[in-house]
């Protein structure tokens, strides 16, 4: 269980920060409802009700804990049930099958248009990590993080509504990729300036500490978003604040065509945790097992009130960095070199060593899949496309302003 995984640095330093609990943020943020949603989409029988009671964190566990230590030992590693193991294989596989159809079918056939981005060969980051969040709990997912939008409660109809530009889509047809969000699910939607996401998961996670019921915030990124000086800010502020933020990396050797020797100079990011004051973590992204080991340790010590943690990924991204390019700048034998290390197959190898699935139920989730997801396309196709004169609804605000200025005032237009 622990393969794949190792704590890169753990500074023992005790930290006093006599930190002023600045509420400026959480009266941003007090209007962030508390989720109460369905974790799952229409449930395949391994999703449990008793399996989500398991991973509740017990109330008492929540709130300040001060160790004296900035960066308890990780806890023993914790074996994901059968029923865990099975419900992770079903998210790879629903992921890999709309990745396929979103980027080889529905784009090449035109009826998607723009930038379409996928995370062929590293689904397993955000199911791995996606898989520990609860009611209350709040995802960030970055471009390459479809499974944290159907673990968080789209169905596959909105995805592929938005996707389509259906007018019955999140975002009622304005935009067609992953940008879309909900807080009554717990999903920011992406923010498209790179690294953004990290100060606002900062902010969220300062509400949920102030409300102290032992939520968390998961923000994920790529390596090369870790240039931008943003990320760096929230780094610090959380590790200062000792929000319960996961940041979650995947360094899938690629940010567009910009390899990361020409990123920065340090062979793992995981290294810049402790620089901050928190854990960094190096982990298999490839290895469904290995994150999802990695994110439970962080996730539990965030509910702790031990504050952030920083887990990079290593992966690699098996496709162009959107479905326009080719990448030819990406030596062949590297996509061979990590077709091996395929993270679904790789999983499904293990469960079937372990005789926790057998071959015949593999076959029954993958055709329970193909008739998902061919229905919520079919629902999607048949779904309105907007109405023109709609387009400038939802610019101007009608009344009044999140901040209570009445719409106009001050002669500026509010989105
Ligand atoms: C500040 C900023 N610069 C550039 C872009 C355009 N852009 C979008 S994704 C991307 C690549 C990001 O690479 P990485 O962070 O490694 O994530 P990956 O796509 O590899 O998952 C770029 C350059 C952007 N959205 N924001
Ligand atoms: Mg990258």
């Amino acid at each position: 269980m622990r393969r794949g995984i190792s704590y890169v640095l753990d500074s023992a330093k005790s930290r006093s920060f006599a930190c002023a609990q600045d509420d400026i943020l959480g009266t941003f943020f007090n209007k962030l409802p508390v989720w109460r949603g369905s974790n799952l989409i229409p449930a395949p029988d391994w999703t449990t009700e008793p399996e989500l009671r398991r991973m509740e964190i017990p109330r008492t566990l929540t709130g300040n804990h001060n160790t004296g230590n900035a960066h308890p030992r990780p806890a023993p590693p914790t074996e994901p049930t059968a029923e865990t193991l099975k419900r992770m294989l079903y998210y790879l596989k629903l992921t890999r099958e709309c990745e396929h159809r979103i980027e080889r079918v529905l784009y090449r056939q035109g009826k998607i248009v723009g930038g379409v981005y996928v995370g062929r060969g590293q689904e397993a980051i955000a199911v791995g990590a996606t898989i520990h969040l609860r009611e209350g709990d709040v995802s960030l997912p970055s471009h390459r993080d479809f499974a944290a939008f159907v673990m968080r409660g789209f169905s596959l109809k909105d995805i592929f509504c938005n996707w389509l530009g259906r007018a019955e889509g999140p975002s009622r047809g304005r935009e067609n990729t992953t940008h879309i969000g909900d807080l009554t699910r717990g999903v920011i939607p992406i923010i498209s300036p790179l690294g953004d996401t990290c100060p606002v998961a900062c902010g969220v996670a300062l509400v949920q500490k102030q409300r102290g019921r032992g939520n968390v915030s998961l923000v994920h990124f790529g390596e090369g978003t870790t240039s931008r000086g943003d990320v760096h800010e929230a780094m610090n502020m959380a590790a200062v604040w000792k929000l319960p933020v996961i940041f979650i990396c995947n360094n899938n050797a690629y940010a567009y065509s910009t390899p990361t020797a020409a990123q920065f100079a340090i062979e793992d990011l995981a290294e810049r945790g402790p620089a901050y004051g928190m854990p960094g973590v190096k982990v298999d992204g490839n290895n469904v097992l290995a994150v999802y080991e990695a994110a439970l340790q962080a996730v539990e010590r965030a509910r702790r009130g031990g504050g952030p943690t920083f887990i990079e990924c290593k992966t690699f991204r098996m496709t162009g960095h959107s479905a326009h390019d080719a990448a030819d700048y990406v030596p062949g034998d590297l996509f061979e070199h990590w077709e091996k290390k395929d993270p679904i197959a790789r999983f499904e190898k293990e469960l079937l060593a372990r005789s926790v699935i057998q071959s015949e139920e593999i076959d029954a989730m993958m055709s329970r899949i193909h008739h998902e997801v061919d229905e919520a396309i079919a629902a999607a196709e048949a779904a309105p496309l907007p109405d023109p004169g709609t387009a400038v609804e939802g610019v101007l605000c009608k009344e009044r302003c999140w901040w209570g200025h009445k719409a106009g005032e001050h002669g500026r237009a509010h989105s």
